[in-house]
């Protein structure tokens, strides 16, 4: 393996550590080794004087900031990651020679990386948007890269297609703005012309857009793949990744409110979530299948805007990745990561998905790029933990020299001091796939269903679920200027469902138009797929999740003591939210430290609130304006929310008091603490919003 190497590693060429200073503190050199006698000042002619041009350090320094950024992704800029590992649970030994399928209980070093697409490095989390799930498995036989999204379809078909939809997607050229959505007329303009968006569509406005961190999301290796045998012959593969903690989102006008109190939400999560050592855990699925099924089903397997039901074809555990421990150099690792698609070890093959085959070529081309040298393998990030060996060389940057005369094969200086040999038995091999055809740019017939699983996908729903595809739909489409635009997505609508075209253009204040001509017939006969929704696969506990417990002075000691101790047992954790940080005094004299002042711990950083107080604090938070929006913030995202009853004051000012529901716990004595928790399983108590609307 090798090691990230990091500041307690670096060497000089003469293998001691660092340069020490007689009181055993290390010397702060140059980049060339030299000691630094003054970092404070530049060498100048005289105090006031002007600086000298032979201050190399001073030059050094500087030369070097100058250069510290690298391009950023064009897309999939803003990322975060993280090691672990990945374990086969289930051999596939049958079916697939890739090392990494073989033995039952063996590891292998994992990375992921998860990111937002449309936004620039420093955009917000919670933006609505895909996520990215690249996960990078160091095998025994070369690194394996799954660069998967967590939705299981794409906008588009043809790799073709790629560049436009990005730059609809992204801040227009002129005004550069609007940064990290799709709220905007360049986004809706080019989606309404692209049909074969439609199923992507109801995905990125559904709330699997908004996830509530990457623990709680799946992800999907979105195209078939191929497995091979050793005899070279195959089964088609899709990959989903299933997180042990359930799928769980927030809700749109939270993650707009988390983006403006917490941009950094996402990653803060899994960071804090690795450091406490609650290590976020995903099972790999397969759903495998040969041509004869191929052939009978309903659509295209190598279309991308498609999905195989698990209903129809069941998802097959066969391993588990593990998220253990974060980078220690974010630049280093999370930044230079470098994905391909077509990084697969011998036994993955790709398919003729026309995306794939497209994306096949960008990401090696993306990463010269990006990272400026075609040496961009041998970062530790990207390098392979196991042997290799080849005759690339030289360029920027080079770091690996092999030594000795043969850089080329064949050649004559044997096996052994000339170098590597190919090997037919143990290296990579394509499916012997027959191709042909005439030379042509044509989309295939069996390509053109465009709106049967957008369908599918909006009758798979729960009715909330339903509700917050229409109100995204009317939100994104109301940022749109041009009407036309407008008229022509509710024309893709109705090729959708009667409930969402209906709602969206009621929503708009628009008349419902006449469906778009289609190019295939749409089928309205397919099944709702329950394993679509993230209600219907949300938790069964409070575990993984954070309670926000809004502290008044002189709150009941034995209360927050028994809401602490059901929420550990729940295996979730908490936090505290007071008028001061510096602490808060409960009932019993003791002064508790917070983790928020109540202006920077809004309600919406949390997955279910507490709000304890006394009679005269309750009366306080009351006439607080940030108390009042974190409880009405948590009643009107529908979370649960538990209180004393000196709270009262506070529902009173909120205007909430007579809207309390079964959501609303109100506890008496500290025995009723667990029962809140477990009450919180669900996360959300949705009927108050589904009431709310009627
Ligand atoms: Fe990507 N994509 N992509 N993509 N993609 C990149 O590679 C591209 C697509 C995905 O965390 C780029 O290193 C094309 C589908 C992820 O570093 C670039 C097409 C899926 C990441 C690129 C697609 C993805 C990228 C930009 C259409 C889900 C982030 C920087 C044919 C299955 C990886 C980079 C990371 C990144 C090209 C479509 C997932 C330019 C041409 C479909 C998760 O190479």
């Amino acid at each position: 393996m090798q090691p990230v190497p990091d500041y307690a590693e670096e060497q000089g060429a003469g293998g001691e550590t660092h340069q020490t200073a007689g009181n055993g503190v290390d010397v702060l050199t140059t980049q060339h080794g030299h000691p630094v006698a003054d970092n404070q000042n530049t060498l100048r002619q005289g105090a006031l004087g002007p600086a000298l041009l032979e201050d190399q350090h001073f030059r050094e320094k500087i030369f070097h900031f100058d250069h510290e950024r690298i391009p950023e992704r064009v897309v999939h800029a803003r990322g975060y990651g993280a090691h672990g590992y990945f374990e086969l649970t289930d051999s596939l030994a049958d079916v697939c020679r890739a090392d990494v399928f073989q033995r039952v209980g063996e590891q292998v070093p994992a990375f992921v990386r998860f990111s937002t697409v449309a936004g620039s490095k420093g955009s917000v989390d919670l933006a609505r948007d895909v996520r990215g799930f690249a996960v990078k498995l160091y095998t025994q036989e070369g690194n394996w890269d799954i660069v998967g999204n967590n939705i299981p379809v794409f906008f588009i078909q043809d790799a073709i297609k790629f560049p436009d939809l990005v730059h609809a997607a992204k801040p227009a050229p002129d005004r550069a703005f609007p940064q990290a959505q799709t709220a905007h007329d360049n986004f809706w303009d080019f989606i309404s012309l692209t049909p074969e968006s439609m199923h992507m569509i109801m995905w990125t406005m559904s709330d699997r857009a908004i996830p509530r961190s990457f623990r709680f999301m799946e992800g999907f290796g979105v195209h078939t793949f191929r497995l091979l045998d050793a005899e070279g012959n195959s089964t088609f593969v899709k990959f989903h990744w299933k997180p042990r903690l359930k799928l769980q989102s927030v809700l749109w006008n939270e993650a707009v409110k988390i983006n403006g109190a917490d941009p950094d939400f996402h990653r803060r999560d899994l960071w804090d979530a690795i450091e406490s050592g609650d290590f976020p855990e995903w099972d790999l699925g397969v759903q495998l299948f040969d041509q004869a099924f191929a052939d009978g089903f309903d659509f295209d397997v190598l279309d991308p805007t498609k999905l195989i039901p698990e209903e129809i074809l069941p998802v097959r555990i066969v391993g588990r990745l593990v998220l253990d421990r974060v980078v220690d150099n974010f630049f280093a690792e999370t930044e230079q990561v470098a994905f391909c698609t077509q990084n697969v070890p011998p036994g993955i093959d790709f398919s003729n998905d026309p995306l794939l085959q497209g994306r096949n070529f960008s990401y090696l081309d993306t990463q010269l790029k990006r990272l400026g040298s075609p040496n961009f393998p041998n970062l530790p990030i990207n390098a392979p933990r196991c042997p290799m060996a080849h005759f690339q060389q030289d360029g920027h940057m080079a770091v690996r020299n092999p030594k000795g005369r043969a850089n080329y094969e064949p050649n004559s200086w044997g096996p052994v001091s000339g170098g590597p040999r190919e090997d037919p038995a143990r290296g990579i091999t394509s499916f012997a796939e027959q191709a042909e055809g005439p030379k042509q740019r044509l989309r295939p017939e069996s390509f053109a269903d465009h709106y049967s699983q957008a369908r599918q996908f909006f009758i798979s729903q729960t009715p909330i679920e339903r509700k917050h595809i229409g109100d995204a739909l009317v939100f994104e489409l109301s940022k749109v200027e041009r009407p036309d635009i407008r008229t022509r997505m509710l024309s893709h609508l109705a090729n959708i469902h009667d409930e969402l075209v209906v709602s969206v253009a009621e929503g708009l204040g628009m008349p419902r138009p006449k469906p778009a001509t289609a190019a295939r017939e749409p089928r309205t006969d397919l099944a709702p797929s329950p394993a679509l929704s993230i209600v219907g696969n949300g938790p069964e506990a409070l575990t993984g999740r954070k309670l926000g417990i809004l502290l008044g002075d002189g709150a009941d000691r034995a209360l927050f003591d028994a809401l602490v101790k059901a929420v550990e047992e729940a295996g979730a954790v908490f936090e505290v939210i007071a008028p001061k940080v510096g602490g808060v005094p409960l009932s019993d004299g003791a002064v508790l430290a917070a983790k928020h002042k109540i202006n920077g711990g809004p309600s919406v950083l949390f997955d279910a609130v507490a709000v304890l107080c006394s009679a005269e604090s309750g009366a306080l938070l009351a006439r607080d304006k940030v108390a009042k929006d974190f409880l009405s913030d948590a009643f009107g995202h529908c979370k649960f929310i538990a209180y004393s009853p000196e709270a009262a004051a506070l529902w009173q000012a909120a205007g909430l008091a007579d809207e309390i529901d079964e959501g609303c716990i109100e506890l008496t004595a500290a025995a009723d603490a667990r029962g809140f928790v477990q009450a919180c399983a669900p996360l959300r108590f949705w009927q108050r919003e589904l009431a709310t609307d009627r």
